[in-house]
């Protein structure tokens, strides 16, 4: 339930500034931020930030934790999974943060490339996979609709794939286009007889309709889509957010393999650093970004 009073029915802010969903103000998130799915893995990523300003979790399960990375702020925000959860976390940033956003997510995919069990596969671009209710109702059209790519922000995708390639070495790291489903399994071609899916053939048509298909998940177009539809901040031009997004290859849809725990926990401690070091190589000062004054890193820059 809303833990403070919402002021408006349109823009629910509460009385203290905080949003409805993800509870964070003006001051607690910073303009640098990685956003995950799971909050255990963001909470992992985090104890590599140098300190620890702000940890908030939500009524409805978003984690964010805000701190300083080589003397700049960051934030890392644990979303949940799906299209829904990133809306929110990126509609509701962007409502509390002055200036312009880097936003890189970190998340796991199945690969439907060479790219296996362990790799990393950066998102060259997006595109939406959706089941299509028209053809499960009344039979029309095709059982999934697939929307066309939208790209990443070149800039910051180059050096987050830089910075992995340091890490975790140039040979485990693949770049491609991602299918964001709306579904782990209907729409990512997950075959089962509980439900009628009629999915059999959906894998080879993503790869033949876009060759460079590389990696499945479930929040990646979103992200980009919101970004390309971002209206400028006070003082920017259009588009006011830039994206990026890595992917640890969970589940090897070719050799029907699933990383181990011990792995992917390995994965996300080398990444850490990598991807903060991303952020800041992107974002170099505070110049023109959120001020301090009033922030949680106010008497720390
Ligand atoms: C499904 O298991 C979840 O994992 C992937 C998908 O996008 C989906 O959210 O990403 P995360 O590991 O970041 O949640
Ligand atoms: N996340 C997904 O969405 N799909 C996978 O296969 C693995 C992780």
């Amino acid at each position: 339930m809303p833990t403070e009073q919402m002021t408006s029915a349109n823009k629910p802010l509460s009385t203290e500034g905080r949003t409805y969903h993800i509870e964070t103000r003006s001051g607690e998130v910073s303009n640098r931020i990685l956003t995950v799915g799971d909050p255990k893995r963001a909470q992992k990523m985090a104890s590599y930030l140098d300190k620890i300003l702000f940890t908030h979790s939500s009524h409805r399960g978003f984690l964010t934790i805000t701190g300083l990375y080589k003397g700049l702020p960051i934030s890392v925000v644990a979303i949940g999974m799906g299209l829904s959860m990133m809306d929110f976390f990126v509609r509701e940033s962007r409502m509390v943060i002055e200036g312009p956003l880097s936003i890189v997510r970190f998340g796991s995919c199945g690969s439907i490339c060479q790219a296996t069990s362990g790799d990393i596969i950066v998102a060259k671009s997006a595109f939406a996979i959706g089941r299509n209710y028209a053809f499960f109702e009344e039979g029309e059209g095709e059982p999934y609709l697939l929307w066309k790519p939208v790209q990443a922000d070149k800039d910051l995708t180059r050096v987050v794939k830089r910075k992995l390639s340091e890490a975790v070495g140039a040979e485990h790291v693949f770049a491609g286009s991602v299918g964001n489903a709306d579904s782990f399994y209907g729409s990512q071609g997950r075959i089962g007889t509980d439900f009628y899916d009629c999915n059999e053939g959906l894998l080879d048509r993503i790869r033949e309709k876009y060759e460079d298909a590389s990696a499945l998940e479930m929040e990646s177009h979103m992200l980009f889509h919101l970004a390309q539809a971002s209206t400028g901040a006070k003082n920017m031009d259009r588009p006011s957010i830039r994206t990026a997004c890595a992917l640890m290859v969970f589940a090897d849809r070719t050799g029907n393999k699933f990383i181990s725990p011990e792995d992917s926990e390995r994965l996300v401690e080398i990444a850490a650093r990598a991807v903060f070091d991303a952020l800041v190589e992107d974002m170099p000062t505070q110049e023109g970004l959120h001020p301090a004054a009033g922030s949680v890193w106010e008497n720390e820059i």
